[in-house]
């Protein structure tokens, strides 16, 4: 992508040189975008550019289709060109009215760029008045295909082969083409470059920031990753296991209010291991509760949505997460304390996960027995993967740049399961030698019984891309971050959350549902909880060898599979 660089100044500040702030108006920046190659309009009825001038929400935002190539030689399917739909939103210049921001002149601008990740398969551009209200240039992007081509996008099913133009353009280009004009447009309209770029994204979003610190880590200066979606291939296949075993183990009996109620004589069982009975596991790594003691009869079993001998089975092979036909574990589990799907009629898996593994949009694992479940996994992690997993912990370019990670992930979370982060880090750790050598620039935080980037019962971190930002600004490390319940508009419980390995210990006096009650420290990474990682090799699921690691040593971990699960 060539921009030629800004051209008018249409206005001069009071007190600040033309030649330093040539701003533009949202008018002429669209007449630019006009003239920019492998640009055009997303539809007839929709500007390049418009400007909403009061508040809220008052912006300039450019919302434009990119393409640069196309067809089979670039990976796509006969005929078909590449599209990127775009959207950067930029507070008000000063030609727009936009107050004056401080001393710098660049209208309601901060100076910065805030790019917004997607979640899911995304499909459409997000909002991004988050962003432009907060003083930011913001972006967002389709990710190059629509909401209705998911899940198939990835799939040519004339030739039953993978989509390679339209997934790169899912999981790098589009990517690379969103943060690239927000910086470009951010110059153009205001004259002046962007002081600082930041990503801020979970889940899918998480993914693409770490997709882009690992490939452009050099253009960021900080990125807030949420529950990261990065081992996709063995993600979705966690996700298919609680559906795979419910419909072969217990003919889908298991109901969400069966499971509801196992997860809560979990809890239960568990709640005071983290030394405070709060309705929460600080690591549900250590509760081995046993779903059998919620078979129908069984003392202490709930009076409804018991169990059957089958169901508990189930629950219990669910807890436990992804295994092979040799009994060596896939993947992590969704934790007790979690709450997944547990049926689906999904017919692809999840997030077109299968249909992509077997390049047909027709496929349906349902008529599978589970015996063939590693097996779809490995064909997934064969040859999807190599295109869509980052597995890679490479980031010497944020690390050499002097930016930074903060990663957090809910401990509860029934999408993806938060022990993949601490598989992610651990690597990571491993790669650069140790924590004393990564957390001056990359920071994990776990967050106890949150769900999929927020929500569930446990206390919702506050404030964590400002954190972020004030890390890289400042230099002021996060050596905790405040984590809230709020009803009814008081905070009813506060709790540190604790850069990893540490957790959250209780002081041992002092109200429970204060923060101040607690200290972080210990070490998370206890020599059983570091053996739970250990896990089958990549693309070789089927097998029983294990995916060697830096500091886990699988010859000296027990790892037959808990009695009571297969
Ligand atoms: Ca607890």
């Amino acid at each position: 992508m060539q921009i030629k660089p800004a051209i008018v100044a249409t206005t001069v500040l009071l007190g600040v040189p033309a030649s330093v702030f040539a701003q533009m108006s949202c008018a002429a920046l669209g007449e630019f975008l006009a003239t920019q190659a492998n640009v055009s309009q997303v539809n007839a009825q929709t500007a390049l550019t418009t400007l909403t001038a009061t508040a809220p929400n008052a912006r300039c935002e450019a919302n434009f289709a990119y393409s640069s190539r196309g067809d089979v030689a670039a990976g796509y399917a006969p005929g078909q060109s590449q599209r990127i739909v775009l959207r950067v939103g930029l507070p008000l210049s000063g030609p727009d009215g936009g107050a004056p921001a401080g001393s710098s002149g660049l209208g309601a601008w901060n100076g910065k760029v805030q790019n917004l990740g997607g979640g899911g398969l995304a499909g459409s551009v997000g909002a991004v008045t988050a962003a432009t209200n907060a003083g930011y240039v913001g972006s967002s992007t389709d990710t190059g295909h629509t909401t209705a081509e998911n899940p198939n996008f990835a799939v040519v099913q004339e030739s039953h082969t993978l989509n390679y133009g339209k997934l790169d353009d899912f999981l790098i280009e589009s990517l690379r083409q969103q943060y690239r004009w927000a910086l470009d447009l951010a110059r153009t309209y205001y004259g002046t470059p962007a002081t600082r770029n930041y990503w801020n994204g979970c889940s899918t979003g998480g993914r693409q920031g770490l997709s882009l610190a690992l490939n452009h880590g050099a253009d960021f200066d900080g990125f807030l990753v949420g529950a990261p979606a990065n081992y996709n291939s063995r993600l979705q296949v966690t996700t298919l296991w609680p559906w795979w075993v419910n419909k072969d183990v217990a003919s889908n009996s298991v109901t969400p209010a069966k499971f509801a109620a196992a997860n809560a004589s979990a809890i239960a069982a568990c709640d005071a291991i983290d030394g405070v009975v709060d309705g929460v596991l600080a690591d549900p790594r250590a509760c081995t509760f046993d779903a059998r003691a919620n078979i129908c009869g069984s003392p202490g079993a709930p009076a409804t949505n018991c169990l059957t001998a089958n169901e508990a089975q189930a629950v219990n092979m669910m807890w436990d997460g992804p295994r092979n036909d040799q009994g060596t574990r896939i993947w992590y589990p969704f934790e007790r304390g979690a709450a997944p799907s547990v049926s689906s009629t999904a017919t692809c898996g999840n997030l077109g996960s299968q249909c992509w593994a077997h390049a047909d949009t027709t496929f349906d694992w349902h008529p599978l027995p589970l015996s063939q479940f590693d097996d779809e996994t490995q064909l997934a992690t064969r040859l999807v993967a190599p295109y869509s997993d980052i597995t890679s912990t490479a980031l010497d370019g944020v690390k050499d740049r002097g930016a930074k990670i903060l990663m957090y992930h809910g401990g509860a979370d029934p999408l993806i399961p938060h022990r993949q982060s601490i598989h992610y880090y651990n690597d990571t750790l491993d790669r650069y030698g140790g924590l004393d050598a990564v957390k001056p620039w990359f920071r994990f935080f776990v967050a106890p019984g949150m769900g999929h980037c927020s929500g569930g019962v446990g206390p919702q971190p506050q404030n964590l891309f400002e954190r972020m930002v004030e890390w890289v600004e400042t230099g002021n490390a996060p050596d905790s971050i405040l984590a809230t319940n709020v009803s009814n508009g008081v905070v009813t419980r506060s709790r540190p959350l604790c850069p990893w390995p540490q957790t959250a210990v209780y002081n041992g006096s002092g109200d429970p549902n204060d923060a101040a009650s607690f200290t972080c420290g210990g070490n998370a990474e206890t020599r059983t909880a570091s053996c739970l990682d250990i896990v089958a090799r990549y693309q070789n699921e089927t097998s029983t060898d294990l995916q060697p690691t830096g500091r886990r040593n699988p010859a000296t971990c027990n790892l037959s599979p808990p009695s009571g699960v297969r």
